[in-house]
């Protein structure tokens, strides 16, 4: 990207996350009910506040992201997943059997005795690979712990299952009945 490097476009994204899934009105946006705004008006209200964002610098950004932060379409924007106080209408689907989630070995006792919570955010945030559970797990604890979520069955009772991305979904609240933890330590050994 001409002028700018990595680390700065990696800022950028982060900053655009944090309008598009907590805080659209610290930037002057207006978030409609499934958390679209349009594009012109993002780089407009970006560059009011001295950030440069248009089209090109956009696509940078997306190149650089590890993951498929954010959907567009047409002449829109919005976060896939990740949304706290923005509450985001999002339709439900049909979960795959079993989905994952990665997390820190010392929330155990709380996750088994209360089930899984969005906790700040608006939902539960799974992923359809171990792998992806894994590196969501490592942000907090160098050996996760994984849990295997019986989606399927969880959804059959009436929690709702939301589709993010290709490896990201979202749910409800999960009652510690519908999940285990994985035994992957011996594989990785
Ligand atoms: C834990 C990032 C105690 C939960 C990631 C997690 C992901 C409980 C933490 C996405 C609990 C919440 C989401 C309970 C859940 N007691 N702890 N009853 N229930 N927890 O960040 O899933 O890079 O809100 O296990 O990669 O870690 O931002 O959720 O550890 O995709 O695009 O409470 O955010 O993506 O943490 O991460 P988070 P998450 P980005």
């Amino acid at each position: 990207m001409r002028g700018g490097n990595k680390e700065n476009i990696v800022r950028l994204g982060k900053t655009i996350s944090y309008a598009l899934r907590h805080h659209p009105e610290e930037f002057g946006l207006k978030l409609d009910r499934e958390g679209f705004v349009d594009l012109n008006i993002l780089f407009q209200k970006f560059q009011q506040k001295n950030i440069p964002l248009n089209e090109e610098i956009l696509e940078e950004v997306m190149k650089y992201s590890d993951k498929k932060r954010y959907e567009i379409i047409g002449k829109k924007i919005r976060a896939t997943y990740g949304h706290s106080r923005v509450t985001v209408e999002k339709e439900k689907t049909e979960p795959p059997e079993l989905l994952y989630h990665g997390t820190a070995r010392r929330f155990l006792p709380s996750i088994a005795s209360d089930g899984l919570k969005p906790m700040k955010r608006q939902y539960v945030h799974l992923s359809e690979e171990i792998e992806t559970a894994i590196m969501v797990g490592r942000r907090r604890d160098d050996k996760p712990i994984i849990l295997a979520i019986r989606a399927k069955e969880a959804a059959a009772d009436g929690i709702s299952f939301f589709y993010g991305n290709d490896t990201t979904w979202n749910s409800e609240a999960i009652p510690p009945k519908y999940f285990y933890i994985l035994d992957i330590q011996m594989k990785e050994e």
